[in-house]
């Protein structure tokens, strides 16, 4: 016959033992979402990811192609809007 603490030990135990699977399955969640984020490694800048326009226009001047959108009026300077 269950007695009251065994009652209690087995809710506790069930109680443990979901808490238990939604930690596994978090956990199983940021190891699948690091391991996805490594084949897309190529950072897409924008220009508030420089401090000063010359980080920005080497960064530019890397790909003239402008994949980052750096120059977005075509006159070959990105980022005018940041200090020199
Ligand atoms: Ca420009």
């Amino acid at each position: 016959m269950m007695t009251a603490t065994n009652l209690i030990i087995i809710y506790n135990m069930k109680y443990f033992n979901m808490k238990y699977d939604k930690v596994i399955y978090a956990i199983s969640i940021i190891i699948v979402i690091l391991f996805l984020s490594t084949f897309n490694t190529r950072k897409d800048y924008n220009c508030s990811d420089f401090k000063r326009q010359p980080d920005a226009q080497n960064k530019f001047e890397k790909n003239k192609e402008d994949i980052y959108h750096l120059d977005k009026d075509g006159d070959y300077i990105a980022c005018e809007a940041l200090k020199k």
